[in-house]
């Protein structure tokens, strides 16, 4: 059958090469061996499940976009695929996936010196160090330009790092973080630069974020930097990582993984009410054979199949070079917009046996509260397209 499942009406698995199919399969069976056995009770326990990371390093999975340094150096539309597999499983478990390889590794890969790279890459992609990418703040969340995190440069050639962070995922398990900070003028350093962080240095405390409604499965925490001394090679050197585009290369990467995955969460929900739909009988006859039931199957179905067709355009897209971010804007409104839809369309039809744990839909819904809004709320990424399409940047009032 097709890699996308019973929601393929439209020939997707066609548009893939076999060796993409293998890598989809390959997480698939990952999936189903060491999440979906278990998945329910790390939700309702709210733990991340650490024992996972050696068998997604074992995959290639971790920066597995990125090349040497003991990386994969696999396609775009192979990493899609493998977020897409592994958001079919729990968005927590890709979330991991996300932060560590789409975030801390690339931020290190693009703008590291070498010295960084050869530290810090091979661990990561051996899921021996977990990074975290420290950019949102408790009062700069769509706004990071209002950061207020600072780091000063000592006469003796120190960082000094003071402020706070919010919602960092990882960091209470993490080796290092990539902290982003106001320099002012520093010599070279010009305004906002990233910091590759140990976070065993003192004044660097994580906090996990607790209780949360979503993404159960995974950790974001508050993070307090009081006094970080840091020696003068701890910054990112790279041009590519002075001022804001800096952190914003890398959101590319994990928006890009948010719009494949999306669509896993949303597939696993159709593909669950699509079988209990055919198990229930409620007047005499299955759930499947109402006609309301069919008409809600085939609106999720179509939405699917729009989805992966997106998601497949944006990574061809991606691996020929041509990728630009206004495509990512549009992939990652429209995947999470109707990937939410879809968990609560499916949810209802599940009756009261969908607000269980037995079932995925709701579990689904309530993570892509946070995947629609971490890496740029629905708000954003819409505004973000009224800028392309308009001209006039709407994110502030006038004036
Ligand atoms: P503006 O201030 O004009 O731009 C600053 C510079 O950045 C460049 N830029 C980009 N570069 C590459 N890719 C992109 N997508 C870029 N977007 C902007 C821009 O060209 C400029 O460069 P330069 O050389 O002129 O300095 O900012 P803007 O007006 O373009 O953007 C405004 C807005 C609202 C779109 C932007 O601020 C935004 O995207 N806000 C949302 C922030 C967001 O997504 N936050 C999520 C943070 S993720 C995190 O902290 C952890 S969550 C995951 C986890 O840990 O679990």
């Amino acid at each position: 059958g097709s890699v996308f499942g019973p929601a393929d009406l439209t020939g997707l698995d066609a548009q893939l090469t076999a060796e993409e199919k293998d890598l989809a399969r390959a997480v698939r069976d990952l999936v189903d061996t060491h999440i979906r056995p278990n998945i329910a009770g790390w939700y309702e326990q709210a733990v991340f499940p650490r024992e996972i990371i050696p068998e997604l390093a074992k995959l290639g999975l971790l920066g597995m976009h990125l090349t040497g340094y003991g990386c994969a150096g696999r396609s775009a539309v192979m990493y899609g695929l493998a977020a897409s597999e592994l958001e079919a499983g729990d968005s927590g478990l890709r979330t991991f996936v996300s932060v560590q390889g789409s975030l801390a590794m690339s931020a290190i890969h693009k703008h590291g010196s070498e010295e960084q790279k050869q530290h810090w890459l091979p661990e990561m992609a051996a899921g021996r160090a977990v990074g975290c990418f420290g950019l949102t703040e408790p009062t700069a969340g769509s706004d990071p330009a209002s950061m207020r995190t600072t780091a000063v440069q000592e006469p003796g050639g120190d960082w000094v790092l003071n402020g706070a962070k919010r919602w960092i995922g990882l960091a209470t398990l993490a080796d290092v973080a990539i902290i982003w900070a106001q320099t002012g003028e520093h010599g070279d350093a010009r305004g906002v630069r990233g910091f590759v962080v140990p976070t065993d240095t003192p004044g660097f405390h994580a906090v996990a974020i607790e209780p949360k409604l979503s993404m159960r499965a995974s950790v974001q925490c508050d993070i307090t930097l009081e006094d970080v001394r840091l020696p003068a090679d701890a910054i990112l050197p790279g041009e590519s990582a002075i001022g804001l585009k800096g952190p914003f290369a890398c959101l590319n990467e994990a928006r890009y993984g948010i719009i494949w995955g999306a669509m896993g969460a949303a597939r696993d929900s159709f593909e669950e009410v699509l079988r209990y739909s055919s198990e229930r009988t409620q007047f005499g006859m299955p759930l499947s054979a109402f006609q309301l039931t069919q008409a809600k199957l085939a609106d999720m179905a179509l939405e699917i199949n729009k989805g992966y067709l997106l998601a497949l355009q944006i990574g061809r897209a991606k691996d020929a070079g041509t990728l630009n971010p206004t495509m990512i804007s549009v992939g990652k409104l429209n995947n999470c917009r109707e990937a939410i839809r879809i968990a609560r369309d499916a949810r209802e039809m599940l009756g009261g046996n969908g607000i269980t744990l037995d079932h995925s839909p709701l579990r689904h819904a309530n993570n892509l509260e946070s995947v629609r809004t971490y890496e740029g709320t629905d708000e954003v990424h819409a505004l973000i397209l009224g800028r392309a399409l308009t001209g006039v940047g709407a994110f502030a009032a006038a004036g």
